[in-house]
């Protein structure tokens, strides 16, 4: 998980002063101490971790914590509300153009991301904005590239507007504002070739690109992986190019966070989006405030609720609180909800986001057990509708039957049973506790 060593740092500094009645200079020394180790081992910039240093420092020994009841807790909330300004402070918007369309050019090193973010950034407009992006191949130098990112179109059946690798970059941007012109697209994405280094050449081709597309954005895209160079990476591109964003990826590996903690202040330029993941769908808007209180252990359940929302489908959490008051609730139902759940992504990722969550002991190092769901869901197919409907019926014959078609022990077809049970005697419950309300359990999670 990426920011791990980080995390695990800061939230144990932060453990020990967090009960304190009292807070003097000499904690608050120490404290500053632990932090500043901290952030130069996640390779954040040295002149960074300084200046953040020295505002915590004074806003920590100030008037606002000193006279506060609960200093250590105030001190909390002052690096709290530190890091989270170091990452850009508020949510930045992606732009839109009130002449469209919206045109963004994509540019960074080679293997940074640039094509995949660009297919994935497509399908997020798309999706949450509802826009109709096209995607440009201007990158003619790389040989698969054109085919790279068509592919990529095919999988969202999106458009890519593509002139082969004989034209040059300026001109495919050309006509493909044209073509989105006539065909009403709000937004044109182009993916641009990468080099291994920041090279005269390379700018050049941008900055022609930029001169005659005049994009509303221009995203770098970084590796988050390689930490103080994708700074200066930043830097440089910053200068030569002006940036509007930044787009971090591979926060799905375990980087150590330096360069989401550096950029902001380096080059004064936002982290608009973080990529994590390979899939099309690994893309988010950056939360600076979020990612503060994540690296905090004060978890993100708002990114939580979000996930919950998009993927869980509101007519069916209805059907599951009717039936449940009906009591009609059955095996086949747990099914569905437990799909429901997985939707949301990988279980590990889900449980990273609660509250404290990798302070809870051994959750840590437990490989969130997506077998033994796995092994739920092929018993709960494994049976007939008659049992999934009625699973008091189920006798010890049976019981063998299913644990056989579903390459699993009688042990596990009983451990199932009877938490299905459990779960019905607490539904029977909560329905006679809210019996007479007109709202009923109130529902709104899948629930495990
Ligand atoms: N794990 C992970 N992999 C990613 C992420 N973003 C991109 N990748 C992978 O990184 C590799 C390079 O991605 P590309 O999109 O081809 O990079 P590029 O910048 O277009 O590369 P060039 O066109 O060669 O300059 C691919 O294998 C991607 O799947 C991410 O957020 N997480
Ligand atoms: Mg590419």
């Amino acid at each position: 998980m990426a920011f791990e060593g980080l995390a695990d740092r800061l939230q144990n500094t932060m453990a020990k002063i967090r009960g304190k009645g009292k807070v003097n200079e000499a904690d608050v020394k120490e404290m500053m101490r632990e932090v500043r180790l901290a952030l130069l081992e996640a390779d954040v910039n040295f002149k960074v971790v300084k200046d953040f240093i020295k505002r915590v420092s004074e806003r920590a020994v100030g008037q606002e914590v000193m006279k506060s009841l609960t200093p250590g807790q105030q001190v909390i909330k002052v690096v709290k509300e530190e890091l989270t300004e170091l990452m850009g402070g508020e949510q930045s918007q992606i732009a839109v153009s009130n002449r469209p369309p919206t045109v963004i050019m994509m540019v960074g090193l080679q293997g940074a991301g640039k094509t995949t973010t660009t297919g994935k950034l497509a399908n997020l407009l798309r999706k949450k904005h509802n826009r109709s992006p096209l995607l440009v191949a201007a990158d003619i130098y790389r040989p698969a590239a054109i085919k790279q990112l068509e592919t990529l179109g095919k999988q969202l059946s999106m458009p890519v507007f593509s002139l082969g690798d004989k034209v040059s970059p300026v001109e495919i941007a050309k006509q493909a504002l044209e073509f989105a012109k006539k065909e009403h697209h709000d937004y044109v994405l182009i993916d641009t070739a990468g080099r291994l280094h920041i090279d005269e050449e390379l700018m050049g081709e941008l900055k022609d690109v930029k001169e005659l597309s005049k994009p509303d954005e221009i995203f770098l895209v970084v590796d988050a992986m390689t930490g103080q160079d994708a700074v200066n990476v930043a830097d440089s591109f910053n200068e030569q190019l002006g940036l509007t964003g930044v787009v971090l990826t591979k926060l799905d590996g375990d980087t150590r966070g330096g360069a989401a903690l550096s950029i902001r202040s380096v080059t004064n330029t936002p982290i608009k989006f973080i990529g994590l993941g390979e899939k099309l769908d690994a893309l988010e808007a950056f939360h600076p405030e979020r990612m503060a209180s994540r690296i905090l252990g004060m978890g993100d359940v708002l990114t939580l609720i979000e996930k919950a929302q998009a993927n869980v489908d509101a007519e069916k959490v209805k059907e599951l609180e009717q039936k449940m008051r009906t009591q009609s609730f059955t095996l086949d139902d747990f099914l569905d909800q437990l799909g429901q759940v997985r939707n949301m992504g990988p279980l590990e990722d889900l449980l990273g986001m609660l509250p404290g969550a990798n302070k809870i002991k051994g959750l840590k190092n437990m490989q969130v057990d997506e077998k033994q769901i796995g092994h739920v869901e092929a018993i709960i197919r494994s049976m007939t509708k008659v049992e999934k409907e009625q699973p008091e019926i189920i006798n010890a014959s049976r019981k063998k039957r299913i644990a056989k078609g579903s390459g699993t022990s009688v042990q596990e077809v009983n451990r199932l049973i009877k938490q299905f049970d459990d779960m019905k005697k607490m539904m029977k419950q909560m329905t006679n506790m809210t019996k007479g309300k007109k709202k009923g359990l109130g529902m709104k999670f899948p629930f495990m």
